[in-house]
């Protein structure tokens, strides 16, 4: 459970930063990697500010590491133009890289959005066809499907983690159940690491909430035993006004992304 030198990218983001934090455990080394500013250097880190669209960058970002967490990348809905250079191309920049410099694991952060368009109440595994709920959905079906080729053609193992909602706290009632904490999220990323023969493996990032949307056998069987519940927000969130009847918002998995653009004409 320990490696020498982890490379972070989009250490600057949401995610990022918490992680930055939290891996420090598993790696001597942690390089950590972002488009925006990463302030200064903190113990164990080297600091490798870096545009993921610049393939001759990213080349230099991998060189030397021995696994990958790849966090970067637009978050959100946006649009095809900005997440194109940012999600689409930087992820294929990020597996070329890995290939030549022979990097054999990457955790790839994926989300709930690649299958966003099932309805809520719906179960489905990680074997489910995607429905992406937009072209940021649209760029983690990608990374996920890229990663699968990098696996069947040169053996680069890669867990693509199907991210709900990872907040400190749950904050809206779909997060009841799409909620992932920091702690369990911390774990999650651990096994998907450490765990030998992952091959290519697609698993849902949820806490253990008492109700879910996804099977996530697939992460049980990396070992992930998830310890925190969004049990103890309930009341407060089932107290909150519901989304009334006609929103979309409130039918599907992918919550409001389903509702974002088309951003323009
Ligand atoms: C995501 O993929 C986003 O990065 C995050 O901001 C949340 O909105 C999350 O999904 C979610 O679906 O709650």
């Amino acid at each position: 459970t320990h490696c020498h030198r982890l490379l972070l990218t989009g250490a600057a983001g949401k995610l990022g930063n918490v992680l930055r934090t939290r891996l420090k455990r598993y790696a001597d080394i942690l390089r950590v990697s972002d488009i925006a500013d990463l302030g200064t250097a903190l113990p164990q880190e080297e600091l490798a500010p870096c545009n993921l669209a610049d393939k001759e960058a990213v080349h230099a970002l991998v060189t030397g590491v021995d696994a990958i967490v790849h966090m970067g990348g637009v978050s959100v809905e946006r649009p095809f133009e900005e997440i194109l250079p940012a999600n689409i191309q930087g992820t294929y920049h990020l597996y070329e890289a890995a290939r030549r410099h022979g990097v054999r694991r990457v955790v790839f952060a994926s989300s709930n959005h690649v299958i966003g368009y099932y309805r809520q109440g719906d179960v489905i595994d990680a074997n489910a066809p995607t429905k992406p709920d937009g072209y940021y959905g649209i760029s983690k079906a990608f990374g996920e499907q890229l990663s699968r080729f990098y696996f069947d053609r040169y053996g680069i193992e890669t867990v693509c983690l199907r991210i709900g909602s990872s907040y400190p706290e749950p904050i809206d009632r779909r997060m009841l159940i799409t909620w992932l904490s920091y702690d369990d999220l911390e774990q999650l990323i651990c096994r998907a690491l450490f765990v030998p023969g992952v091959g290519h493996t697609i698993v849902y990032g949820m806490s253990a909430n008492r109700d879910a949307w996804w099977d996530n056998r697939q992460a049980a069987a990396l070992g992930y035993t998830p310890a925190d519940s969004s049990e103890p927000f309930r009341v407060h969130l089932e107290s909150t006004p519901p989304l009334p009847a006609d929103d979309p918002a409130g039918w599907y998995q992918g919550g409001g992304f389903v509702k974002v653009g088309s951003f323009g004409d």
